[in-house]
């Protein structure tokens, strides 16, 4: 079976599953988390159903404390759903503490596509409020942990299906004065920059600083044709790993070094049992501890969130190892 680095930790257990959730829940996964007021908060996403009859019936987000980011207190209810005549739902919640404001980046599907979404989580925690919704197609977005030249600064993932095809999406970075007004868009990394990527890279965790520069995780995808029924559906023909890059500390489009094999597959048998979609792992959040442990919180199988760690050292020298694209 494929491995992830030997530089990787895993815990033996997912820190969250379905079991933890004291509302109805089927799968859960691609959390946000960040440390805000010496506790670890997290956003995971929540997928309910049936599960016996695995047939999925909706989405929302739950909220989670922790004071050692391996043991979770989830809050009693759901704590951000939308639901409206435009917007069907909100999901894969990145969480930033940005100048001591929690944000929040999430994929919002809507009757006229699928937006990326920017958001204030309330000091109360009773919902987040939304700032700004990009134009279609665009879902995947990470926002960095302070401005850089006087602006707020995001990786994003465009869905150019129109001139590149279906799923042939990049990594971009774009910045904003005041997280409405988006721009100054750049190509900080294509797929064919990822060796384990045949389809699509995107954003992954919020990148967090180094002393060589932004430490950021990505997923990337391969795409077997004919690989057929890998879960519960017929078919899930694709292999979501995380890779991991470091970005010029002054200007993030530029890469100064990207590890040319993934950093963590779906390995271990409680990544993959009963998997929705198995082998996939989708990284949403990423704290530098101040010992130098990076935490790496995943989603694994679309199905349990999971946490792996790392020495930071060890994942800046990944990086450095295969420095491209330059
Ligand atoms: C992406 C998103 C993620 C999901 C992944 C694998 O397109 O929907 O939420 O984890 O597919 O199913």
């Amino acid at each position: 079976m494929e491995k992830s680095s030997g530089v990787i930790r895993k815990l033996e257990k997912p820190v969250l599953t379905r079991k933890d959730i004291p509302f109805d829940s089927a799968l859960v996964f691609n959390a946000g988390v960040c440390k805000y007021g010496g506790r670890y908060v997290m956003v995971f996403r929540n997928d309910y159903g049936d599960v016996e009859k695995r047939k999925l019936s909706g989405t929302n987000n739950g909220l989670a404390f922790s004071d050692d980011g391996i043991n979770w207190e989830v809050s009693p209810k759901p704590f951000f759903a939308v639901k409206t005549d435009e917007i069907s739902r909100v999901y894969d919640v990145r969480l930033t503490v940005t100048e001591g404001v929690m944000y929040a980046c999430f994929a919002c599907d809507t009757r006229h596509g699928l937006r990326g979404g920017v958001g204030r989580v309330r000091d109360d925690f009773s919902g987040i409020d939304i700032i700004s919704l990009s134009a279609p197609d665009n879902r995947n977005m990470a926002l960095f942990p302070e401005k850089i030249g006087g602006k707020y600064v995001m990786l994003e993932r465009p869905m150019p299906v129109y001139s590149r095809g279906r799923d042939a999406f990049d990594i971009w970075v774009c910045d904003s004065p005041d997280l409405v007004y988006w721009g100054n868009h750049k190509l900080v990394a294509g797929i064919e920059n990822v060796p384990f990527a045949n389809n699509k890279i995107g954003p992954a965790a919020p990148p967090v600083r180094t002393e060589k520069g932004w430490l950021t995780t990505f997923h990337a995808v391969e795409l077997i044709p004919g690989r057929g029924k890998n879960g519960w559906e017929d078919r899930w023909e694709k292999i979501y790993r995380a890779g991991i890059m470091l970005l010029d500390p002054d200007d993030p489009s530029k890469v100064k070094g990207l590890y040319d094999k993934p950093l963590i597959v779906c390995d271990r048998d409680f990544e993959l049992e009963d998997g929705f979609r198995r082998d996939t792992v989708f990284p949403g959040g990423m704290i530098l501890e101040d010992d130098g442990e990076v935490k790496i919180y995943y989603g694994a199988s679309d199905t349990v969130e999971c946490m792996a760690s790392a020495d930071v050292n060890d994942l800046i020298n990944l990086c450095l190892s295969g420095a491209q694209p330059g």
